[in-house]
C-alpha cells in the first residue's frame, strides 16, 4: 500500500533544472556573459564559446531527463479536490442527500471498494461525479483492481475512465454511451481484434467531439490517440493509474508493478478539453467477465499560470479536439501504438555532450592556428 498524501516523485528533474538555471545565472553575473544570460537575440555580439559552455554546464548539472513520471504530482493533499474525489469511507455516494457521486447499473458499493461489475456476464455499471469540474489543470489518481476467475484470455472486457459532457448514460463503450463528448481512457483487458499485435491488457486514450464511434471489434484502434500495454489484471498488489491534463498536454502513467513508482504510458500534446465536464468510471462485461473495482479516485488541482489571453477564453465552450503533427493512423507501424518519441535518454545526453566538446576542441584548434598565423604575419611586417 502506498502512503496516503505523499506519493512518489519529488519533482527532482524540475528542481535540478532550477538549480542549474540558478548556477548559470550566478556564472553569468560573475563572468559577465550577458548575452548568454539575457537574450538569444543578442547572440553574435560576442564569442559563441560561453553559450556552448553554459549549455554543457546546464547539461552536466542536470540529471538525465526522466520520463514525465517526475512531473506527476506527489499527491499534495493541499490541492486535493474533495468534491471531485472518491475516497474511503465512501460518504456522499449514491443515495445520501448531498451525493458527490452517483452510480448506475450493476455498480455495488462496499466499505472497501466500488464494484462496477461483478465477475458475471452481461453486466454494466458506472459511477459519476455529481459536480462538473471547472479546473483548467488537473490530475486524477485512480486506485483500481481488475480480477476474476477467468484464465488466459477468457475474461473481459475492462473499464473506462471518463471526463465527458454527459454522465450516467449507459451504452456499449465499456458500459457507457458511444459518440461521447470529451476524454476516455480505456483499460481494455480483452483483445477483440484477433489480428492485433498489441499485448493486452492495453491502455488507450480517445478524445471525441461526439462524431466518432468506438469500434469494439478493433479495440478502438482507429480512434486511439496513443496507448501502452500494462499488466494490471489479477495482481496481488495495488494497481494505480494517473491521468494529468495541463496546457493541452495529456499524460497517463501506471503503477501496476508494485514498484511504488509511476511508469510512462501516454504523453501527448495538443489536446483541447473544455471545463465543466464530469469525471466518471464505467465497466462492462459480455460473454466474458471480471470484477472491475474502483478503490479511490483522487483529483488534484495543478497550480498552473495561464496567459491573460487564455484566461479570457470561455473554457466551457472549448470543443474537445486534438491537433497532431502526425496523424493517429500513422501509429499503425508501431506495435505499441505509441508513436511519440521519448525523452532524452542518458545515451543521447552523452552524445550531445560529446558533440559539444568536439565542437569546442575544433574551434579552439582552428582559433589557435589562425592566431598563430596572424602573429607570424605581424612579425614579418615589423
Ligand atoms: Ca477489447
Amino acid at each position: 500500500m502506498l502512503p496516503e498524501g505523499g506519493r512518489k516523485e519529488d519533482g527532482s528533474w524540475g528542481e535540478a533544472r532550477r538549480m542549474a538555471a540558478g548556477a548559470a545565472a550566478k556564472l553569468c553575473t560573475i563572468w559577465g556573459w550577458r548575452w548568454g544570460c539575457q537574450s538569444s537575440r543578442m547572440v553574435g555580439s560576442l564569442s559563441p564559446f560561453p553559450s556552448v559552455l553554459l549549455l554543457i554546464l546546464l547539461l552536466l548539472l542536470s540529471p538525465a531527463p526522466q520520463p514525465a513520471a517526475s512531473d506527476i504530482t506527489n499527491g499534495n493533499n493541499e490541492h486535493l479536490k474533495r468534491e471531485h474525489s472518491l475516497i474511503k469511507p465512501y460518504q456522499g455516494v449514491g443515495s445520501s442527500s448531498m451525493p458527490l457521486w452517483d452510480f448506475q447499473g450493476s455498480t455495488m458499493l462496499t466499505s472497501q471498494y466500488i464494484r462496477l461489475t461483478p465477475d458475471e456476464p452481461s453486466k454494466e455499471g458506472s459511477i459519476w461525479n455529481h459536480q462538473p469540474c471547472f479546473l483548467k489543470d488537473w490530475e486524477m489518481h485512480v486506485h483500481f483492481k481488475v480480477h476474476g476467475i477467468g484464465k488466459k484470455s477468457l475474461h473481459g472486457d475492462g473499464f473506462a475512465l471518463w471526463y465527458t459532457r454527459d454522465r450516467l448514460m449507459p451504452g456499449p463503450v465499456f458500459g457507457s454511451k458511444d459518440n461521447f463528448h470529451g476524454l476516455a481512457i480505456f483499460l481494455d483487458t480483452y483483445p477483440n481484434d484477433e489480428s492485433t499485435e498489441r499485448v493486452f491488457p492495453y491502455i488507450s486514450v480517445m478524445v471525441n467531439n461526439g462524431s466518432l464511434k468506438y469500434d469494439h471489434s478493433k479495440d478502438g484502434r482507429w480512434t486511439e490517440l496513443a496507448g501502452c500495454t500494462a499488466d494490471f489484471r489479477n495482481q496481488n498488489h495495488d494497481t494505480f493509474l494517473a491521468v494529468r491534463y495541463s496546457r493541452g498536454r495529456l499524460t497517463v502513467m501506471t503503477d501496476v508493478e508494485d514498484k511504488n513508482e509511476w511508469k510512462n504510458c501516454i504523453d501527448i500534446s495538443g489536446v483541447q478539453l473544455p471545463t465543466g465536464y464530469y469525471f466518471g468510471a464505467s465497466a462492462g462485461t459480455g460473454d466474458l467477465s471480471d470484477n472491475h473495482d474502483i478503490i479511490s479516485m483522487k483529483l488534484f488541482q495543478l497550480m498552473v499560470e495561464h496567459t491573460p489571453e487564455e484566461d479570457n477564453i470561455d473554457w466551457t465552450k472549448i470543443e474537445p479536439s486534438v491537433s497532431f503533427l502526425k496523424s493517429p493512423k500513422d501509429n499503425v507501424d508501431d506495435p505499441t501504438g505509441n508513436f511519440r518519441s521519448g525523452p532524452l535518454t542518458g545515451w543521447k545526453v552523452f552524445l550531445l555532450l560529446l558533440c559539444a566538446l568536439l565542437g569546442i576542441i575544433v574551434c579552439a584548434v582552428v582559433g589557435a592556428v589562425v592566431f598563430q598565423k596572424r602573429q607570424e604575419r605581424n612579425k614579418r611586417f615589423y
